[in-house]
């Protein structure tokens, strides 16, 4: 397999050829919260930097270090184009912060009386959907740094320097919406990539994170430029339990082009397959160009958020399909707190998209 990252873009990308590129962020560690609540106890915060450090390590010791490069950085108008102005600067108002400080929202708005306000550390609750996304002093930098890396990403396979690309992201991105920031996501780096790339290839995004990408469909539910579907634990059990539900299709102009797939009971590689398949089916059938993977390792078997039973190797299966199926491939990190193996089952998907 030859790799090569500097072809002029003039090149047409030759389908049988891969060129692959893993991107990954220094900034990213930076951003490592220590503890959650959990049920009025607290428990360790299961998005922190080992997650980004035990993939990048792995990929090292399988010898694909040399697909790894350190992403480019861009203007936060990218990331302006997606949410909330308001939002990014309250986020990025946190740079005030003392270290191990940590800006929780403590009041929630509520019912017509509540107004918005001036957009300050105590403005949280206007913005966050759950207590369990905190922001640090360096949170900014480092859920720029993930956006920054989908980008890149989206630009590489838009130039046609690569045609399948593995970001990285850490802070993960699907659980953001315009407006609203939580499920340890506060920009939404496959929606941002998303955008730039919608205007110039036939784009769709699969979710295969554990659960449902409440921001990503709340972003495009009205849009039929991207399509969105997703593979996720029932809404009515699991988070983020407010949307999610196979009934949510779109609406206006989108109708249609929003599918949730939630799956309830004993879900093993054999029967997440069967559903994988027919995703895959439907977006093919919408003249996909360019697949934006959202990809979560916490559907494995082991991993202390998730209720799937998948086994390591079917990450390899995964990569497989996908890139069978769309030969150009923006996988983006999500979510997968089992550290143990998360290495593993990412340099599997890896290699599956490898071919
Ligand atoms: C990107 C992503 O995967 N976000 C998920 C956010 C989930 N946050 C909820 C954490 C609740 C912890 N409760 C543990 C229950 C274990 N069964
Ligand atoms: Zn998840």
């Amino acid at each position: 397999m030859q790799i090569i990252f500097k072809r002029k873009s003039k090149d047409p990308v030759k389908l049988s050829e891969k060129r692959a590129v893993v991107l990954y962020s220094e900034e990213e560690k930076l951003h490592s919260p220590n503890r959650e609540w959990n049920f009025g106890r607290t428990m360790p915060y299961p998005e922190n930097e080992e997650r980004g450090q035990t993939i990048i390590n792995t990929i090292k010791k399988h010898d694909y270090g040399s697909l790894l490069h350190q992403t480019r950085q861009f203007d936060d108008s990218y990331i302006k184009a997606v949410h909330d102005n308001d939002m990014v600067q309250h986020i990025k108002s946190c740079m005030d912060l003392d270290e191990g400080q940590a800006v929780y929202p403590h009041v929630f708005p509520y019912h017509q009386f509540s107004r918005r306000g001036d957009v300050n550390l105590r403005a949280a609750g206007y913005f966050c959907f759950d207590v369990g996304t905190q922001i640090q002093k360096h949170t900014y930098r480092a859920a720029k740094a993930a956006a920054d890396i989908a980008l890149d990403g989206a630009l590489c396979i838009r130039e046609k320097r690569n045609n399948i690309v593995f970001g990285l992201c850490r802070p993960p991105g699907h659980h953001a919406d315009y407006n609203a920031y939580g499920g340890y996501c506060y920009f939404n780096n496959a929606a941002i990539a998303a955008n730039v790339l919608a205007g110039d290839m036939r784009t769709a995004i699969l979710d295969l994170d554990f659960h449902h990408g409440n921001g990503t469909q709340g972003l495009f539910y009205e849009n039929p430029h991207i399509l969105y579907v997703s593979i996720h634990g029932d809404p009515r059990v699991t988070y983020p339990y407010f949307s999610g539900f196979a009934d949510e299709s779109g609406s206006r102009l989108g109708r249609g082009y929003n599918i949730n797939i939630p799956l309830t009971g004993h879900v093993d590689d054999k029967v997440y397959r069967n559903h994988l398949k027919d995703a895959l089916k439907k977006i093919k059938a919408y003249g996909t160009e360019i697949l934006i993977v959202s990809i979560g390792f916490d559907t494995y078997y082991a991993d202390p958020l998730g209720d799937f039973d998948l086994s390591s190797g079917f990450y390899h299966e995964m990569g497989y399909r996908i890139q069978q199926n769309f030969p150009c491939t923006l996988a983006l990190l999500e979510g997968g707190y089992d550290i143990e193996d998360l290495g593993l089952n990412a340099v599997n998907f890896l290699k599956g998209l490898l071919g």
